[in-house]
């Protein structure tokens, strides 16, 4: 059974609004199915968003206190989703969410070699040490291969910054950095290249997409992941083209069409490895076509379960 997760945390990201994205995929849902959320009713998990009108403690990692908190309880839910035998389809605010979603599949399978599929404009390969704006959610990749990345470090990490990421990172390596593949990426700092170029990870750019087309790039990244047992997909909005992606926090020109978002997202949704999936970083607050992000992010979520339902 699919089992939907609406995480809406946004203190990872660095404007205000991501965790309002599972309320506008709701409304967009009433046009087009209106009971799709009563047939995959969500748990939802408790947020840390009050932090929102805390003071900033930690230029290099803000809110990670917070962080670390929604790594646990998202680990929880989705471990304990796993070990009941459901497939856990989760809804997160930002992207630092998906730290603990790979933390949650790692914990409910400790022996299975986990692939990362990486749909994203951005690679969030930057650590405390290397990011240039201390907004988590451009980090949880680096806590899922255990790096710090610190040849490339640009700040000094002290005192519960660096107890708060030594804790995401936790007590061991949860993805080998070869077992990730990323799709449409096109915006990475410097110290995110060193990791992508020091461990050779697999990059699909938009144009290799139009260039070889969907499922060839599908069918090199389920390659590239033929050793890992299982495989976990997070889908960040801003992979699509601001033309359809405006209502997002960072979006990125030269991004993926709707529909070959969606073509991945179907492929990799029938593949029986693919066991967890996540949508993130729909922000409605930013969207000035209406309600368009939602819109386009409830469509792909339906085509999504719609292949999930058949396997
Ligand atoms: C940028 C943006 N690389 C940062 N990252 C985003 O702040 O670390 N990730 N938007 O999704
Ligand atoms: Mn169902
Ligand atoms: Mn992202
Ligand atoms: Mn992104």
């Amino acid at each position: 059974m699919i089992q939907l997760i609406s995480a809406p945390s946004e203190i990872g990201a660095g404007t205000r609004g991501a965790s309002l994205g599972y309320e506008a995929m709701k409304i967009a849902s009433l046009h087009v199915d209106p009971t799709f959320f009563k047939r995959h009713k969500p748990e939802v998990v408790e947020t840390a968003n009050n932090l929102l009108f805390e003071h900033v403690d930690n230029p290099y990692g803000k809110r990670i206190k917070g962080v670390v908190k929604m790594y646990r309880r998202i680990a929880a839910i989705v471990a304990e989703t796993m070990d009941d035998g459901d497939f856990p389809l989760i809804i997160t605010g930002d992207h630092s969410n998906a730290g603990g979603t790979i933390a949650g599949i790692s914990q409910a399978n400790p022996d299975q070699r986990l692939g990362v599929v990486w749909i994203d404009a951005h690679s969030d390969l930057h650590s405390p040490y290397t990011s240039p704006s201390g907004n988590v959610h451009g980090m949880p990749l680096a806590t899922a291969i255990h790096e710090d990345n610190l040849e490339s470090a640009i700040n000094e990490v002290r005192g519960t910054a660096l107890t708060s990421w030594n804790q995401m990172k936790g007590g061991h390596q949860r993805v080998k950095p070869e077992d990730i593949v990323f799709i449409a990426l096109r915006s990475s700092e410097d110290p995110e290249l060193h990791l992508i170029d020091k461990y050779n990870m697999a990059v699909h750019r938009t144009e290799a997409v139009r260039e070889k087309g969907v499922r060839a790039v599908y069918e090199a990244a389920m390659e590239r992941l033929k050793d890992c047992d299982i495989i976990y997909v997070t889908f960040d909005v801003d992979s699509m083209d601001p033309s359809v992606s405006i209502g997002t926090g960072t979006p990125v020109p030269g991004g993926l069409t709707e529909a070959e978002a969606t073509e991945f997202l179907q492929l990799f949704a029938a593949e029986e490895k693919v066991v967890c999936m996540e949508f993130t970083e729909v922000n409605p607050l930013l969207d000035d076509k209406g309600n368009a992000m939602g819109e386009a992010a409830f469509r792909c979520l339906k085509a999504t379960v719609e292949v999930l339902e058949k396997r």
